[in-house]
């Protein structure tokens, strides 16, 4: 079965050429001058139109436990809402709970997502107890195609460790050359902070923002910075929202350090302004790192060009507003943290290139190049060659489309955009060389993704 896609503007970290694309099966086979290749057995005219690597969302939560309840999407209906916007490739995180072991946490995520998946998924783990048997799982994990840990320096209680347990978790990311990613921010810190807000009767998911000040996520940046530092390990800094830690990750990388980060759009076009919102309407914009004030944006933009923002994913983990975020009515502190947005990434960051924020060549690097080669996944994902997976969006930058809650496909009944206007749409999705999304609707089918074995790291000095 051979589809040729031709006419359109082929997009690499490096710009775009106009070529034609061939995919014999699920694979692509060829990247040519145009016309080279006269037919196939479906062509797909993509005239007027880019052709990019299909989308890689390094970091979304489906079907996550958290507090009682679970991230409103599954895995069937994230991985379609995904595809729908022209993401063909998640890295959704396994949570261990404490007092579990690793090797049990991912056979409980591979239950759940194996089969059940529209495009192709991988995993990271997260680290919550760290002991002898955790540290020598790590070792499993990576042979497994699990090479990276999450680990946090906020939520005592429940996922944070330790500087302690952190520098032993580095250490054996150093031994196996794992990657560690870390959610940096002080909890112990934002702790007192919020049970002071609460004494003081301050309720609104306002005080969600108002207790995680930017500077504790620069100084929990810049000591999980020194930790890999002392220790040699790699760091991937996730959701990075803050001017200050971003600086933290600018000086490490600029000395030599194995230091990457990634921020997510919400960060680059939400602010504090929405957590404001009048009642409670704000609790729809609780995620951790807080959304911050506008100024941080301008700088998010310059690191995304400047490459101390390499990776932009969405920490998609949705909670619906009228029956999960509620818990948080009263106490902003039981708010489920996280926000929607697995299905709009690209448009965004296509948004950011409208703007003159990024070169067309960065939206790819950033959300499909780069992620396929910080998580071991290239050349197979994140690259139109020969050879590599046929995971390939046809994105239409003439057409128009506001999002709203009323028309997206992620199961959430409220949209963190809702009323954006961008330029430009996804036109045609092919995931190993299947059509899933096209002016027919979702083609696809959930039981077509494939679990993605993951190698090492592929920048490391
Ligand atoms: N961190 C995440 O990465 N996602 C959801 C909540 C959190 O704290
Ligand atoms: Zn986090
Ligand atoms: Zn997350
Ligand atoms: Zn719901």
């Amino acid at each position: 079965m051979r589809t040729l896609i031709k006419d359109g503007t082929v997009l690499s970290p490096s710009g775009g050429v106009r070529a034609d694309v061939l995919v014999t099966d699920e694979r692509i086979t060829a990247v040519t001058e145009p016309g080279v290749v006269e037919t196939a057995d479906t062509v797909l005219d993509a005239t007027g139109k880019y052709v990019l690597p299909g989308g890689i969302d390094a970091h979304t939560h489906l079907e996550m436990p958290f507090g009682g309840t679970f991230s409103a999407d599954t895995f069937e209906t994230g991985t379609k809402a995904a595809a729908w916007g022209g993401t063909t490739t998640i890295i959704d995180f396994a949570v261990q709970a404490k007092g579990t072991s690793l090797l049990s946490t991912l056979d409980k995520w591979h239950e759940k997502a194996d089969g059940n998946c529209a495009i192709d998924y991988g995993f990271h783990m997260i680290v919550s107890d760290v002991n002898d048997g955790t540290l020598k799982e790590m070792e499993t994990c990576v042979g497994a195609g699990v090479s990276s840990f999450k680990m946090f320096m906020a939520y005592p209680g429940v996922f944070y460790s330790t500087d302690g347990e952190i520098l032993r978790a580095m250490r054996k990311a150093t031994e196996t050359g794992a990657m560690i990613m870390m959610h940096a921010e002080n909890g112990i810190a934002i702790d007192e902070l919020v049970a002071a807000a609460l004494a003081a009767g301050h309720t609104d998911p306002v005080q969600h923002g108002y207790t995680r000040p930017s500077a504790l996520e620069g100084e929990a940046t810049s000591r999980a910075i020194t930790l890999a530092r002392v220790t040699g390990a790699p760091l991937y800094v996730v959701h990075l929202s803050a001017a200050e830690a971003l600086s933290a990750v600018a000086e490490a990388r600029d000395a030599g350090q194995n230091v990457f980060a990634e921020t997510c759009p919400q960060y680059l076009y939400l602010s504090i302004e929405d957590l404001a919102k009048p009642g409670f309407e704000g609790a729809k914009y609780v995620a951790s790192p807080p959304l911050r004030e506008k100024r941080h944006q301008a700088d998010l933009w310059r690191g995304l060009r400047t490459n101390d923002l390499s990776v932009v994913s969405t920490d998609h983990c949705p909670f619906c507003f009228k029956d999960q975020k509620e818990l948080g009515r009263g106490d902003f502190s039981k708010i489920p943290n996280g926000m929607p947005g697995v299905e709009h990434r690209m448009d965004l960051l296509h948004q950011g290139v409208v703007a003159g924020e990024i070169s067309l060549g960065r939206w790819v690097e950033t959300c499909s190049t780069t992620p396929a080669r910080m998580f071991g996944l290239y050349p197979r994902k994140g690259v139109l060659a020969p050879g590599s997976d046929a995971d390939i969006v046809i994105y239409d930058p003439a057409a128009r489309q506001t999002l709203s809650a009323e028309t997206h496909h992620m199961a959430v009944d409220y949209s963190a955009y809702e009323g954006f206007e961008i330029a430009g749409k996804v036109d045609t999705v092919l995931s190993r060389g299947k059509i899933v999304v096209s002016s027919a609707g979702f083609t696809g089918s959930t039981s077509h993704g494939n679990f993605l074995s993951r190698e090492l790291c592929q920048y490391l000095n």
